[in-house]
Order: C-alpha cells, then structure tokens, then sequence
C-alpha cells in the first residue's frame, strides 16, 4: 500500500473516525451537567491546541473535562478550555498549546514562506498579470466570501474581452484554507499561459483555442485565518458561523450541491473538519464558483461552455475523478464510456507527474465535493489533483523552496488537459461517437470565372454547403475586385446550404485585365473561401488580342500586332495593355507599346532583374491616340545568352 494512502488516511480518515464515536462530546461545545465546575470559569476559558493524542478513547477523556472540541483534525484537537480544564488534560499525559486568538491583524506568510502568496498578494499577482498582458488576461470578481472578501476569477483567452465559440477550461485552488500549495500551483498556471503565449507554440495554440478561467482562492478567508497569527493553524474551512455552535466553518468540498450530504461522506457536526454546511451551497464561497459556473452556459442554446476543470488540493500526489459519493464506477449520472474516458486521461496525466490516478472514493467516500456536482450537475470533465507531497512531513506546509518544482512537475499534465477539452471522448477513440463533428461549411460560385466590360456588372450564384454539424449563418464578403469596383450580395448573410448572388459592378475606369477575386464566408465558428476567376474587358468594339507565338532572339526587335476598327475617337486614359512572356531573364527584356501612328509607349525596361516570364497588365493613357488602326507591341533582348518567346497580348483601349 503506497504511503500516499496512509499519510490521507492517517490525517482526514482518524479525524473523521475519531468524531464519529464521540460525536455526542465533539458536537458542539460542552453544556451545563457535563464535566464538573465547568459553567463556573467558563468565560475565562481560551483556545488550546490538544496534542500527542493515542487514541479516540484519548478524545472522549478530553470530551469528559468539559473542554469544548472545536476541531478534530490531523490527529489533533482544538479545544476551548478553562485553566482547570487544561490541568485535567494535561493530567491525561496529553500536551496543550494556547493558540493565539491576537491574529485580529491579519499577518502575510512568516518569513521563510514569503514566496507564498496570501489573499491580498494574490490578487496582486493576477492584476499583475492582466497588466502585462491586457490583449489575453482579464479579471473579474465572481463573488464575496463570508468575511467580505473577493473571490477573483482570471479570464485567459485570444480575444478575451469576447464571449467565443472556444472550449473553456476551469482551474480551481484553495478551497481548503490550508492547502496553500494549490494558490501557487493556480498562479503557475496563470503565467504559463500567459507568459509563454506568443512564445511556445503549443501554449499559443491553447490560449487561440481555448478560454482558460482561474480562480486562485476560493476560500480566502479560511487561507488567511489559518496564516493570521504566524503560526499556521491547520484549518481547512471557511470562516462561516453556524447557528447554536461556537464551532466555525464549514467544508467548501462538502457543501456542494450533488448529493449533498447522501453518502456518509461528510458530517451534520459543526465542528467536524468535513462539516457539510446546513444546506447545499450555503457558504457564499462555493455558492460564489457555483453562480460563476452556471453563468458560462451559453444563453441561446444552455450548453455549458466550460468543458473540462481541475480542483486542485494538497496533499497526496493523486489525480481523482468523479464520483467521490459512490464506489461505483458506472452509476447512472456515469456511464461506461465516461468512465474510460475518465480513466485514460486520468492515467494519461498520471504518467506525466508521477501522480496515483484512481477514483474520488477509493480514497474515502465524499459527498458535496466540487467533482460530483461539476459532473453530475454540469457534465464538466472534473479532476482532483492532490498535489506534492505525498508524506505528513512537510504535508500542507512545504517549505517555499519546493514551490518551484512541486508546481511545475504539473505543466503536461494540466497542457494536456487543456488540449482534451475539445472531446475528452478522442481518449478512448469515441470522438467520432460523442463529439459532434465541428461546424462547418464550404463555398463555390456558378459560375466560376467571367468577364466583364469596364463599366459594367457581372452576377455569379455563391452557394454555401454545410460540410460538418449544424448549419451557421454566413456573412458574405470580396476582395482583390479590381480598384473602384463593388461586390453586392443579396442577401448578404445565408445559412450555410443557402445561396446568394453577388453582382460585381466595375467602373467604367477599371483597369482591363484578369483579377483573382477571393469571396470570403465569415460564419459563426469558422471562415471559409473560394475564388472567382472576373476577366475586365475594356470598352466595348475596343479589345482585341494577338495569342500567336513571336519567339525573342537576341539584341534583336520583334513586334506583334492587333487592329481595333470598331472603336469610335480616342482610346481612353485607363487603357491597358496585357503582356505574357516566357523568359529566364526578363531584366533583358524591354517593352514598347506603338501606336497606329508610330508613337511609342514604353512599358518596361529592362527592369526585374533576374526573374523568369512576364505576366503583368500594364495601365497606359492612350486618350492621345486614334484607337482605330494596327497597335504593335515591340519587344527587344537587350543581352546575349538568354532568349524566349512573346507568347499573347491583350489591348483594352
Ligand atoms: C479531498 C478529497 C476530495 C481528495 C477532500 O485532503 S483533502 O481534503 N485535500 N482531500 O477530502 O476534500
Ligand atoms: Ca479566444
Ligand atoms: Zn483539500
């Protein structure tokens, strides 16, 4: 049996064995008739720590002073004694210590745990964070805890100040005030991701993919009170009061709503370490994370937008997925597919940091943990991590020194995570069973390619198909139209399966020549495009073309004509004229556009260096020129060595 089950088991389990048998003592503190004398100096009693304790019989003879047990926890107690109570304890061969109740002035970790953030550096550190980087972190305060403080929740996304159509992933910490460690490992996490974005490309694609909500403390009360004196004092609940008990606090990992209190997995006892709370979600802290969670379900469809989370804890160096209530694996709520999925991820990560993978229960038995319900309640993928150490010593309290590693031995474990939150079920092959298929859609137009005069409109169908899951509305778009040119849509949003017209309109000035138009489709989760092929004539009874080869020796002019006789006056100032070459060097090449009257136009020379063929249109005023007549377009090799051949021409005037 690893050591990692008895070092749980020796602290939470005796505590909570312990308080079964002497419940009728450690329920509430002692009244009148039980223990002699113990009304008469009841107001100079004072807290005690009750230590070196063998036994639960060792409980019921504190319980028989008349000393009132606060708190049965990691095989010690907490007690208000009176000073004859303390003698009779302290006459049982037991040790006490006086616990300071001066910590009203709340005091940062002691010295050598500095590095250790308490609530206020906390949230300093996420501020710190959403400072550095204001593109991808936000924050937001999810709710108040018992004692007024905040409950800060830390946004990481591309786009982050948007609501998108991403998987999101919780992390957790801190629900058990003690379990200090699980702070830092929040805060690890948080510049991670933030840190490396932009850096790392796998974190980059996570933080592009994915949103990512932190939440560092959630029982900030409960984390300052057990700092508050400079000696820690082992306390695990929050801070709350309950009604007719002088005992403090309630479990947060208890007090949640899925089978609250079902299992014999929690206590009714007040000043049980594992005291469920009065009713489900009756501490503001877990009922804060619980408001949080239920406001990421998306408003138009209710889907929960939170996939995947991790509550992370101390200590024990396991990884735990749901249900704690039940020893049952598949039980309704759980079904077999589930629970491999559960499993091979859980062993998935395991065997990245070294951690024990098994179910909540094979532990102990839980009831209102923050697993069940985020699962049962909400079908979020949840985990606990108990994080390092494995042993009592150093337990809740490891020395700063080890943050460091004890954190960052967690990076793969909690990337690879992120990465599942898509479809856990591709762990065990099912994604093609349980994850709907992305949705998404694809695009062509009818038809394809045209021409049009300048001056004048096209029209082709776009047709969108939705190739994958629900259909989206897609909104319609165009770009590399010629310049001064317009693309209307009607109706400009379909839903995929849908069609549309786009009617280009070209002005009368565009530039004749051959233009890629790319029609773009902005849907709802995905953009997706396709080409248009839109040829510009020039006016009509103006163009002509010469496709005939003329091969281009060398340091020798070649010439190719086209004649326009239907063109009526001048050519216009937006003339072009389209040249295809194939060459090895066309900075040999130099190229002359002659009018029917002899004047020439130089298009090129000999500029472009070293590059293979022309396929250029180039824009010529021409509003000088008679259009009627033999053009020519003159090519000459200024070098030896490489040749090629003139293979078309296109005149728009
Ligand atoms: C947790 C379990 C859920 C593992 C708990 O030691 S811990 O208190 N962190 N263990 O009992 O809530
Ligand atoms: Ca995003
Ligand atoms: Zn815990």
């Amino acid at each position: 049996m690893p050591l990692r089950t008895s070092a749980l088991r020796t602290t939470l389990l005796a505590g909570v064995a312990l308080l079964a048998t002497a419940a009728p003592a450690a329920g509430a503190p002692v009244g009148p008739g039980v223990g002699a004398g113990a009304h008469a100096d009841r107001d100079q009693a004072a807290p005690y720590r009750v230590t070196h304790l063998k036994s639960k019989a060792d409980v019921d003879a504190v319980a028989r002073t008349g000393a009132a047990i606060e708190q049965i926890e990691h095989g010690e107690l907490t007690v208000t004694a009176t000073p004859a109570e303390v003698r009779a304890i302290q006459r049982l061969g037991l040790r006490t210590v006086a616990v300071s109740t001066s910590g009203a002035s709340a005091m940062a970790f002691p010295a050598p745990d500095a590095a250790y953030h308490d609530h206020a550096e906390t949230l300093a550190a996420v501020d710190a964070i959403v400072a550095a980087h204001p593109t991808i972190a936000s924050r937001r305060v999810i709710g108040k805890s018992y004692e007024g403080r905040d409950i800060v929740a830390l946004k990481i996304s591309d786009n982050v100040g948007a609501d998108e159509a991403e998987p999101e992933v919780l992390f957790t910490a801190n629900q058990h005030a003690r379990e200090h460690l699980t702070v830092e490992q929040a805060l690890y996490l948080a510049d991670l991701l933030t840190g490396q974005y932009g850096a790392d490309p796998r974190i980059t694609r996570l933080v592009d993919g994915r949103v990512f909500w932190i939440v560092p403390m959630v029982n900030p009360d409960g984390a300052e009170y057990d700092i508050a004196t400079g000696v820690y004092r082992d306390w695990r609940k929050n801070r709350q009061p309950n009604t007719g008990s002088s005992a403090i606090g309630t479990d947060l990992n208890r007090n949640w709503g899925y089978k609250w209190g079902c299992c014999g997995g929690s206590s009714t006892s007040p000043s049980s370490p594992t005291y469920r709370g009065k009713s489900a979600f009756s501490a503001p802290e877990t009922a804060a994370v619980r408001d949080f969670v239920v406001s990421r379900r998306d408003p138009g469809t209710g889907k929960q937008r939170i996939k995947a989370a991790i509550d992370f804890h101390s200590y024990g160096e396991l990884v735990l997925w749901p249900f704690g209530y039940t020893k049952s694996t598949v039980v309704s709520g759980m079904s077999a597919d589930e629970y491999a999925t559960y499993q091979a991820i859980g062993q998935q990560m395991a065997a990245t940091n070294g951690y024990t993978p098994e179910q909540a229960s094979d532990l102990y038995i839980t009831d209102g943990s923050v697993d069940d319900w985020l699962w049962g309640q909400e079908r979020i993928f949840t985990y606990t991590f108990e994080l390092y150490p494995v042993d009592p010593d150093p337990g809740f309290y490891p020395p700063a020194s080890d943050i460091a590693a004890a954190t960052a031995r967690n990076r793969e474990a909690v990337l690879m995570f992120g990465e599942y939150a898509d479809c856990p079920y591709r762990a065990i092959g099912k994604a093609a069973t349980y994850c709907a298929a992305a949705d998404d859609f694809a695009m062509s137009t009818s038809p394809a390619s045209d021409t049009v005069s300048s001056g004048g409109s096209v029209t082709t169908t776009v047709t969108t198909t939705t190739t994958a899951g629900n259909p989206q509305q897609v909104t319609l778009s165009a770009s590399g139209l010629p310049a001064g040119a317009s693309a209307v849509f009607l109706p400009p949003t379909v839903t995929s399966g849908g069609s549309a017209t786009m009617t280009v309109t070209v002005p009368a000035g565009a530039l004749p020549a051959s233009y890629a138009v790319t029609v773009t489709g902005t849907g709802t989760g995905v953009t997706r495009s396709t080409s248009y092929g839109l040829g510009v004539d020039g006016r009509a009874g103006c163009t002509g073309s010469n496709d005939t080869d003329v091969a281009i020796p060398d340091l020798t002019p070649v010439q190719s004509p086209i004649t326009i006789g239907t063109c009526p006056g001048n050519a216009g100032a937006a003339s072009s004229v389209e040249v295809h070459v194939t060459h090895p060097y066309v900075g040999d090449l130099t190229l002359t556009l002659i009018a029917p009257d002899g004047s020439e136009y130089v298009l090129r020379d000999r500029v472009g260096g070293s590059a293979d063929n022309i396929d250029q249109t180039f824009p010529v005023d021409l509003s000088g020129e008679v259009a009627n007549g033999t053009w020519q377009l003159k090519v000459y090799d200024a070098a030896v060595t490489d040749t090629g051949t003139l293979t078309g021409w296109r005149l728009a005037l």
